[in-house]
C-alpha cells in the first residue's frame, strides 16, 4: 500500500497583466493637458493548497488545466485596472510538485502549506508614470505581462483514512468495490486479497467536497499477530490509519458469531498494539441481505449489504465524520509553520543562436520592451535606458555579441550597437 502513488499533470496559467493606459487630461483652456493614464490591474497568481479534506488528485485527470482572471486596463484620469484575484487549488497533505524535468518544486506536507504554482502577470505602467522633466507629453505606456503558464506534475503517496478490518470472506473488498472506485478482486474464499487495495470515496456536497482514503486489507485471523495468516504484515498499514472499520460477518460460514469476531478482532489489535483499541472504531455488520432483519440476527449491530446498498449511506456518514473529527483534532495539534514556496528571482540570460543572432531572456528585460509603442522615440529611448541599467548591454558583449548581431528580446528586434 506504501507504493501506492496517486499522480497527475496539471497545467497552470497565471492571468495576464493590464495594460497601461495612454491618455492626456482634458481641460478646456489647455489643448493637451499632462499625462493620465492609468496602470493596468495584476494577473491572478495560481497557489497550490495542502488541504486535509482533500485526499486524492482525482480532480485533475479530467480536468488539467487551471487559469486565473487577468486584470483589467487602465483607463483615463489615472484610473487603474483592477487586479484579478488569485486561484488557490487544493491538494491533499503530502503533494509533491515537480516539473517536467523531474526536479520537485515542493513538498507541500501539512496543511496550509502554499506552492506559487503560476505567476499571474504584472499590470503595465500608464503613460502617467513615464512623465519626466525631459519628457513632458509620454505617448507610451507598458502593455501588461502575460502570466505564467505551465506543466507540473503532482504526486501523492497516498495514507489510508480508513482501514477495513475484518476475518477473511466478511465482505471488505466488495465493501471497497461499492463505495469507490476501487477494483479489487472478489471471491467467496478466504484470503482472496493478497495486497492491500485502497479507494477514495468522495462525498460531494454544495458546500465542499470532502474525501477520504479507505484500504481494504487481507483479512485477520486469530493469531495474526503472530504472525498468523496474511493479516501480520499489513497491520501496520491498519496502524497508519486514522480510524477503523470492523467488518463483521453476519452470514459466517462456519458460523462464528458477529459477537466472537469483534471479540477476537480486537484481540489481535491489542496484541500487535494495544494503542490501536484507542482509535475511533466504527463497527458493522455485513451481508445484511443474509438474513432477516431482527436483533436475534443482527446482534444489535448497524448492518450492511454491499450486495443490495442497505446501510452504506449511513456507514460512509459516519466514516466522514470520524474521519473528519480526526484531522480537525490532527489540524488543532499541528504547529508546524507555513512553507510558503516562491520561485526562484528569475535574472538576465543570454541564448546564443547561430549567425550573429541572440536572445535575451528574463522577466524585466522582457517587461522593459513592453511599450505599447516601439515607434515612439521616447518609448525607445526609454526601453534602451532600462535594457542598459539591468545589464543587458553587458551581458551581451560578454556573450560575444559583435556590432551588427541581431538582438531579440520578446517582438523586439533590433542591432546590436557596442557603447
Ligand atoms: N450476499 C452477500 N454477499 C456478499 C456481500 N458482501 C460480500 N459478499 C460475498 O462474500 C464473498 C467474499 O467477499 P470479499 O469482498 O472478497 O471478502 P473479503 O473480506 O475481501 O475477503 P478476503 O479478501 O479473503 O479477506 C464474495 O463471494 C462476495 O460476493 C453482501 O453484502 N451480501
Ligand atoms: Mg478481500
Amino acid at each position: 500500500m506504501s507504493n501506492f502513488v496517486d499522480e497527475c499533470n496539471i497545467n497552470v496559467q497565471g492571468g495576464n497583466g493590464g495594460a497601461g493606459c495612454v491618455s492626456f487630461r482634458r481641460e478646456a483652456h489647455v489643448s493637451k493637458g499632462g499625462p493620465d493614464g492609468g496602470d493596468g490591474g495584476a494577473g491572478g497568481s495560481i497557489w497550490f493548497v495542502a488541504d486535509h479534506n482533500t485526499a486524492s488528485l482525482l480532480n485533475f485527470r479530467d480536468h488539467p488545466h487551471r487559469k486565473a482572471g487577468s486584470g483589467k486596463h487602465g483607463s483615463s484620469k489615472k484610473k487603474h485596472g483592477t487586479s484579478a484575484d488569485s486561484l488557490d487549488i487544493k491538494v491533499p497533505e503530502g503533494t509533491v510538485v515537480y516539473d517536467f524535468d523531474g526536479h520537485e518544486l515542493a513538498d507541500l506536507a501539512n496543511h496550509g502549506d502554499r506552492f506559487l504554482a503560476a505567476a499571474g502577470g504584472e499590470g503595465g505602467k500608464g503613460n502617467a508614470r513615464f512623465l519626466s522633466n525631459k519628457r513632458r507629453a509620454p505617448a507610451f505606456a507598458e502593455q501588461g505581462e502575460e502570466g505564467q503558464e505551465r506543466w507540473l506534475r503532482l504526486e501523492l503517496k497516498l495514507v489510508a483514512d480508513v482501514a477495513l478490518v475484518g476475518f477473511p470472506n466478511v465482505g471488505k473488498s466488495t465493501l471497497i468495490s461499492r463505495i469507490s472506485a476501487a477494483k479489487p478482486k472478489i471471491a467467496n474464499y478466504p484470503f482472496t486479497t493478497l495486497e492491500p487495495n485502497l479507494g477514495v470515496v468522495r462525498i460531494e456536497d454544495d458546500k465542499d467536497d470532502f474525501e477520504m482514503v479507505v484500504a481494504d486489507i487481507p483479512g485477520l485471523i486469530e493469531g495474526a499477530a503472530e504472525g498468523k495468516g496474511l493479516g501480520h504484515q499489513f497491520l501496520r498499514h491498519v496502524e497508519r490509519a486514522r480510524v477503523l472499520v470492523m467488518l463483521l460477518d453476519l452470514a459466517s460460514w462456519d458460523g462464528v458469531s458477529p459477537k466472537d469476531q469483534e471479540t477476537a478482532l480486537l484481540k489481535e489489535l491489542e496484541a500487535y498494539r494495544p494503542e490501536l483499541l484507542e482509535r475511533p472504531r466504527i463497527v458493522v455488520g455485513s451481508k445484511a441481505d443474509m438474513v432477516f432483519d431482527d436483533d436475534a440476527q443482527t446482534h444489535g449491530y448497524d448492518v450492511i449489504s454491499s450486495i443490495t446498498g442497505d446501510g452504506l449511506p449511513k456507514l460512509i456518514g459516519k466514516m466522514a465524520d470520524a474521519v473528519a473529527s480526526v484531522r480537525k483534532v490532527e489540524a488543532e495539534l499541528d504547529t508546524s509553520e507555513i512553507v510558503i514556496h516562491r520561485p526562484v528571482v528569475e535574472t538576465i540570460s543570454i541564448e546564443r543562436l547561430d549567425q550573429g543572432q541572440f536572445v535575451v531572456h528574463g522577466r524585466q528585460a522582457l517587461r522593459a520592451v513592453r511599450l505599447s509603442d516601439l515607434t515612439d522615440p521616447a518609448a525607445l529611448e526609454h526601453a534602451q535606458k532600462r535594457l542598459d541599467s539591468l545589464g543587458v548591454n553587458k551581458a551581451l558583449s560578454k556573450a560575444g555579441a559583435r556590432e551588427g548581431d541581431i538582438v531579440h528580446i520578446g517582438d523586439l528586434s533590433f542591432e546590436y550597437e557596442a557603447d
